[in-house]
């Protein structure tokens, strides 16, 4: 696959953001999903913020307090046994089941602006910082669905509870309304699609599973993008493949004269994480055409391989103008890097898997 990467990447470091909070420093600005907002590219940065701590023994984590509106902050030793601080992104206690841990940053969504594609300008506020208790860890991934002149902008929102997804739609990328909870947790990787399909709305979702089932897509639909249903398995992760432990939604589908075009990020056990393809029918998405059989994008550049959780390439958005896709997506859960890739290449793979 032909992939041309921007000269200029990775196009976002998070040098280059202020943090919000005082004693804090910017680890992320990455992930960001895309909207096309009058004559500029919009970038919906996930910032990720860190607590400095001065000894390398000590490890933070940062709670959004929703009553004083500040950060509470929690400090552990490195070297205390009933926790588990091998994954940078989170503190695990040891004797808990799974799901009890703290994350050892806080996610909130900012918005970098350009008219090239290339050159992004940071605002210095956050648009999307936790307003709810389902975010008191955070605000993370957000996507962007353009429907008509609203913007519906769905993220994770990370607290004790759970991750789940939540929706809001915007005008203005000023202003929001909150349109709540869409989907109960876990569940991660939401990408509406940009039109009804025979007069429902669809979106694929990706619930992570624990007891039974694997880290696979699922599509489901709705009268109104704020109840869904009809919940069907859509793609499954494939055993000795690119995309073997968990896959996810990235860029909002594409429609293109042969189906509807899905861009997905498949990851290995070893938490590698690729961009690979498939195809779902124009009327009927719930039906799989083809499937790419090899990513369309590994993780192969510098800046994709190293980083705060190295070798990943995570894609969130796109701007297609006729034949070309400029991806835009996250690297190594540090920075922002751009792409194009050519829509008629990515079926022709797909088609070649069908065979
Ligand atoms: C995973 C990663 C982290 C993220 C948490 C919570 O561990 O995607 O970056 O903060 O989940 O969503």
């Amino acid at each position: 696959m032909k992939i041309e990467r921007f000269k200029e990447n990775p196009l976002v470091t998070p040098k280059e953001v202020k943090p919000l909070h005082d004693g804090y420093e910017v680890i992320g600005a990455f992930n960001g999903g895309v909207a096309k907002y009058q004559d500029e590219i919009l970038l919906l940065l996930r910032v990720a913020e860190r607590p400095i701590s001065e000894d390398p023994d000590i490890i933070k984590a940062p709670v959004y307090d929703l009553e004083t509106k500040t950060m509470e902050v929690l400090s552990f030793n490195r070297n205390d046994d009933s926790y588990d601080f091998e994954d940078p992104r989170m503190i695990r206690k040891k004797d808990k089941l799974d799901g009890f841990a703290y994350l050892t940053s806080l996610s909130y969504i900012r918005i970098a602006r350009s008219r090239d594609g290339h050159n992004f300008t940071i605002d210095d506020e956050a648009f999307l910082y936790p307003f709810n208790e389902y975010q008191t860890y955070g605000i993370e991934d957000a996507r962007c669905t353009q429907i008509g002149d609203t913007y519906y902008i769905n993220f994770s929102s990370v607290s004790p509870v759970g991750v789940c997804d939540s929706l809001i739609s915007t005008k203005d990328f000023q202003s929001y309304e909150d349109l709540g909870n869409i989907f109960a947790p876990e569940n991660k990787d939401v990408l509406i699609f940009p039109e009804k399909i025979n007069n429902k709305y669809y979106a694929l979702h990706r619930p992570s599973l624990k007891s039974i089932g694997n880290y696979d897509i699922w599509i489901a639909s709705s009268p109104d993008l704020i109840s869904w249903g009809n919940h069907q398995h859509l793609l499954g992760v494939r055993e000795e493949s690119w995309d073997s432990g968990r896959i996810g939604g990235g860029l909002v589908p594409i429609k293109t004269e042969q189906g509807w075009l899905v861009i997905y990020h498949g990851a290995t056990a070893e938490h590698r994480y690729c961009m690979g393809a498939a195809l779902l029918d124009l009327e009927d998405p719930t039906r799989v055409i083809a499937r790419s059989q090899q990513p369309i994008m590994e993780p192969e550049a510098t800046y994709e391989k190293n980083g705060f959780f190295g070798d990943v390439v995570f894609g969130c958005g796109g701007i297609q103008e006729k034949d070309q896709l400029t991806m835009y997506y996250g690297v190594a859960d540090t920075s922002m890097a751009g792409c194009t890739l050519s829509i008629k290449d990515i079926l022709q793979q797909l088609n070649e898997g069908k065979k």
